[in-house]
Parts: structure tokens; sequence; C-alpha cells
């Protein structure tokens, strides 16, 4: 049996614009995800957040649903467009619907984890040149600011940004997220001016709340492997986790971008100009934890011709509706290795959880033994780095609801209730009812 300390934090999370519809309602103006998405081809099957799980309306239900999991926690993000439905202009009315939030789930006895960006870029931001912009440092100090000012009080933990590789290179460099833009170089500045704004939101936070409440950063990391022994696998391999993970660790943990990333993106980067003096360093001010969101490894191969050398290989591991290997034990390695050359900082897994193709039974039931499977694995190794002193102090399960799957619209089901999106009726699954019995038992 493996069992979990008292203090460990067991949650849940989403994001904003995933969940919330109402993309109108109390002030709201436009962000990049919902000209991205009205824009045909860009996501699956024409869908967008308009509606999505309708929380916006139904946030005691919803309440209610977190509350019956037992969970210790709830991560959810705030909408920028909502704060700032125009440059400089502030918004009570969208600020209101998070002050309510936090209230709520801690009168439950639910602590409130907060994410600040979680992809919903407002749309006058993008008119004036989006995170390409060095101004949008600025831009997201007084959304950051304001939010510290009105939410502090009921907030227990502060994430400043969600996956800034996915921000960065899923929507400047690859294109499949909004902006959608395709240019390295316009990539790499807005995951430079990202990681500034991550960093100058800790210092402002500290001096000014004086570290009341701890404050992170949510990076999406995957461990690498080789296809094969050969030495082009490995130069893939290496490159890859250059391109997904050493490009946002090392400036945030050692203050420096990894030399081999610069030189082999300088082909496409005439300059590099815009790390500008002092950047760096506020980039790797010291936080209070570092959050994880982990889902698969990554079996990566050489390929000539490629941008970069590496394509994803052939891998014969399990996989979830993503197409994504499950892969516990790498979750494990991924761990001692950011133990051995990153941080000793207490991890959070922000994020962890799989999509696979659930079937809604006529009795209202959802059997999805497959992201039972998945959680109990991962629940398992989170176990058994704590037995070996690696310092997990929370497991958010992703996602609370099935919902707008960016790109992949809503034939991608993550969550751990069931949403029947023509009827926004909620049903709980399998999953959720048995990571509530591991939550109650505090072992597995
Ligand atoms: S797409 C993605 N996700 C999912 C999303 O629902 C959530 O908002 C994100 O925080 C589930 O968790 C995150 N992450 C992108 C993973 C990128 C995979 C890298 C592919 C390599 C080319």
């Amino acid at each position: 049996m493996k069992k979990f300390s008292k203090d460990f934090i067991f949650g849940t999370a989403t994001s904003s614009y995933q969940i919330e519809g109402a993309v109108s309602a109390g002030g709201r103006a436009p962000s990049i995800w919902d000209t991205f998405s009205h824009t045909p081809g860009k996501v699956l099957g024409g869908d967008t957040g308009d509606l999505a799980c309708d929380h916006y309306n139904r946030m005691e239900e919803d309440i209610q649903i977190i509350k019956s999991l037992g969970v210790d926690s709830y991560r959810f993000s705030i909408a920028w467009p909502r704060i700032f439905p125009e440059k400089g202009k502030y918004n009570a009315e969208g600020m209101e619907f998070y002050r309510k939030l936090a209230i709520r789930l801690k009168e439950e006895g639910i602590q409130p984890f907060v994410t600040l960006y979680h992809w919903d870029l407002p749309q006058w931001a993008d008119d004036l040149g989006g995170w390409i912009n060095r101004d949008s440092v600025e831009w997201f100090m007084e959304f950051a600011e304001k939010c510290f000012g009105e939410l502090d009080e009921h907030v227990s933990m502060w994430i400043t940004h969600n996956e800034p590789w996915c921000a960065a290179m899923l929507g400047y460099h690859q294109g499949e997220h909004a902006p959608g833009h395709t240019n390295l170089d316009e990539a790499l500045k807005a995951a430079h001016h990202i990681l500034l704004s991550h960093g100058k939101a800790v210092q402002h936070y500290k001096h000014v709340f004086e570290g009341k409440h701890p404050i992170g950063i949510t990076l999406n990391l995957s461990p690498v492997y080789p296809a094969s022994g050969s030495f082009h696998d490995q130069v893939a391999a290496n490159n890859f986790d250059g391109y997904l993970n050493r490009w946002f660790l090392d400036p945030v943990f050692k203050g420096q971008y990894p030399t081999d990333m610069i030189n082999m993106f300088s082909k496409q980067v005439p300059s590099y100009d815009f790390i500008k003096e002092g950047d760096l360093e506020a980039i790797s001010t010291h936080m209070d934890f570092f959050g994880i969101n982990f889902y698969n490894r990554s079996l990566m191969e050489y390929a000539e011709g490629a941008e970069f050398m590496f394509q994803g290989a052939e891998s014969d591991y399990p996989k979830s509706g993503m197409g994504w290997d499950i892969s516990p034990n790498e979750f494990k390695e991924l761990i001692y290795r950011l133990r051995k050359e990153y941080t000793e900082l207490p991890i959070y897994i922000t994020e962890n959880g799989a999509a696979f193709d659930d079937v809604l039974e006529a009795d209202g039931q959802v059997h999805d033994t497959n992201r039972v499977d998945y959680l109990e694995k991962h629940l398992n190794a989170v176990a058994e780095l704590n037995e070996e002193n690696m310092n997990i102090a929370g497991y958010y399960l992703w996602s609370l609801l099935d919902n707008f799957e960016w790109a992949f619209g809503y034939e991608k089901r993550f969550g751990i209730v069931y949403v029947d999106f023509d009827t926004q009726q909620r049903y709980v699954k399998d999953s959720a009812k048995r990571y509530a019995e591991v939550i109650k038992n505090r072992s597995l």
C-alpha cells in the first residue's frame, strides 16, 4: 500500500478559456483564442470556447462537484480579457467572478490555486504585437498586480504562467495554437517576454506582498529518449530536449539559455538582442515552488532535413487518446533529473491526466477504466518518489471537466467528469470516484 502524508495536496485543475464560455458576459473582451477558434480550419470541427462548459454560469454546481471529490485544492486560471478588456482599462466586474469563486472555494475548505496566464491573451494585446512586443511584459505586470492586489487574501498559491513552451512555440513557431504564427524568431522573443514577465511578477509579488503565499511557474516537461543508441538519434533527442525542456528550465533555474540551442536556432534568429541586460537575472528570481505538467515521455529519432534534425519515433508503449506514451516510470526519471540538475524547490504536479474515448452509458455512468489505470500508475509514482524524499508537495489531476481541448476542440476528453456539451449535464466518471477514494484514504 502507498501512503500520502497528511499535508500532501490533492487537487484538480482547469483553465479559463477551456471551461468558462460566456465570452461576452461581464464586460469580457475577446482573447486570441476567440479570434483563432473562429478562424476556419484552426480548430477541429470548427469548435470554439463560446459556450465551453458554461462554467461562468454554473460556478456553484461545479464547486459542489469539486467538493464531492474531497480535494484539498482547486487550480483555475484568470481570463485576462475579463480583467483588462482594453489596454489600461480595468474591469471590476470581471474580477468579481474570480473573487466569488475563490471565496466560495475557501468556504468549502478548498484552497484556491490561481494561474494568471493560461494562454488567453487579450486580442487588444495581440493587435499591438502580442508577446513579440517587449511591452507585453508591462501589460502583464499591470494585470498581475491587479490580481495580486484584489485576490491575494483569498488565494493560497499563485502560478504566473502555465506552459510557456505552448504559448510561445505552439503559438508562434508551430502555428497550432493562437495566434497561429510560424516563425522561430518570433517564438523565441515571445518565450523570452513570457519568462521575463514571470520573473518580474515574482519580484513584484515578493516585494509588495512579502511572500505571503507561495508563487511559482508551471512548465510542461517531457523526458526525452533516443529511439536507438545511434549517435544520430542521440543528437535528435538532445535537440528535442533543448527545444522543449532546457530552453525554459535553464533560464528559470540557471539564468542562461542553453548554448547548443542558441547556436542551432541562430540560423533562423538574426540577433538575440531582445535579451537585455538584467533580463536573465529577473527570469531566474527565486520562487517558492516549481510546477510541472507531466503527460508523457518523448521518443525521438534523427530526421534528415527536419528543422532541428528530430522527429517523433514509433513507440510500442500503450497510448492515451492523444497518442501520447503512457510512461509513469519515465515520469520518475524526469523528477530525478530535475532534482539532480535543476532544483530543490518543492514540486507540485500541477497537471497530470489523460484523454480517452469515453462512453456515456444509458444509466449515466462512464466506466473509464483506462483513465483509472493511468491515474493509479501516476499516483503510485508520486508516492514512490516521496518515499525517496523527492518532495512532491501536491498533485492536480487534469482535468475536472471535459472541456475545450484547444486545437482539438471538444473531440478530446480529459475530464474526470463527463460533460454532455448539448445539455451541459455533468456525469461523474469512475476515475473521479476512484480519485475521491484515494483522497479519502490518503492511500492507494
Ligand atoms: S495541449 C496541452 N495540455 C492540455 C491542455 O488541456 C491544458 O490546457 C494544458 O495545460 C492538457 O494539459 C496541457 N499541453 C501541450 C503538450 C504539448 C505536447 C508537446 C508535443 C511536442 C511537439
